[in-house]
């Protein structure tokens, strides 16, 4: 068993517990779109992950506090913040992410593994904008209907995917926001090369294309910008930097 099928495994007995539950709403009406946010800008964009731990890297920063950590994000100048919100694997809640959402005026995204609708009804009450689709954790009829379910509550949707396989299926929704992931959720491997192989079959010039993961020198930044990024997704190095205005604007 890959380490995604263990997470996918785990997923199937985490949603069950919502299927009775009703979701409070928290309130996203006054916050700007990832996309005008991108669009509005030739600087390239950082999405700021807030991430406990996780299953390559262990624990991170296991207390932080979300509040905080968002309010540092927005202020030295992330475009939108990610939380990561699963549990099992990455010690992440979606109260992690309500918190956020009082703290910050940015596009939220909520990331985690989307393998049902009703995991979009719970990341939009918690007052998410953005959801991720992971190619690799859903056949191409559950990607479809997924996405047109996230788009259908005015939620931006970020298809997320690692090889050329995955772009051709991503591509098939002429989706707004692609993706690359540089690690290989099955190995664990990070390898930016990822983006700067797959980049060009992106040829809308509409769609937002970020690079997501591994991100450490200013180096790999470069990489990825020249690529085609429009915006990178940072966790680990935002999360353990002692120095969070010093690591942005480097
Ligand atoms: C952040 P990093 O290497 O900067 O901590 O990576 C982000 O890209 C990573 O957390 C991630 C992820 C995911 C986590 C990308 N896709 C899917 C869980 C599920």
């Amino acid at each position: 068993m890959t380490i995604l099928e263990k997470i996918l495994a785990e997923k199937e007995i985490e949603i069950q517990k919502y299927f009775n539950q009703t979701f409070d709403s928290m309130k996203t009406e006054s916050v700007p779109s990832f996309k005008e946010i991108v669009s509005s800008t030739d600087s390239l964009s950082i999405i700021s992950e807030i991430k406990r731990s996780s299953p390559s890297k262990g624990e991170i920063d296991i207390n932080v506090n979300p509040i905080e950590q968002a309010r540092q994000y927005e202020t030295f100048g992330a475009s939108a913040i990610s939380v990561l919100t699963d549990p099992a694997f990455f010690n992440g809640t979606m109260d992690d992410l309500r918190e956020v959402r009082k703290a910050v005026n940015l596009p939220i995204l909520c990331k985690d593994f989307i393998i049902d609708p009703i995991q979009i009804d719970r990341a939009k009450a918690a007052g998410a904008n953005i959801i991720l689709l992971i190619v690799a954790a859903l056949n191409d009829t559950d990607l479809e209907n997924l996405y047109h379910y996230a788009r259908d509550l005015d939620l931006e949707v970020l298809i997320e995917v690692h090889n050329e396989e995955e772009m051709k299926r991503a591509l098939k929704l002429r989706p707004e926001i692609i993706g690359i992931n540089n690690r290989n959720l099955k190995t664990f491997e990070v390898d930016i090369a990822t983006t700067e192989k797959l980049a060009s079959m992106v040829t809308n010039p509409d769609t937002i294309l970020i690079s997501e993961s591994g991100m450490k020198t200013q180096e790999d930044v470069i990489r990825a910008r020249n690529a085609g990024a429009k915006a990178i997704l940072v966790g680990e190095t935002l999360m353990r930097s002692a120095n969070l205005e010093e690591t942005f604007h480097d």
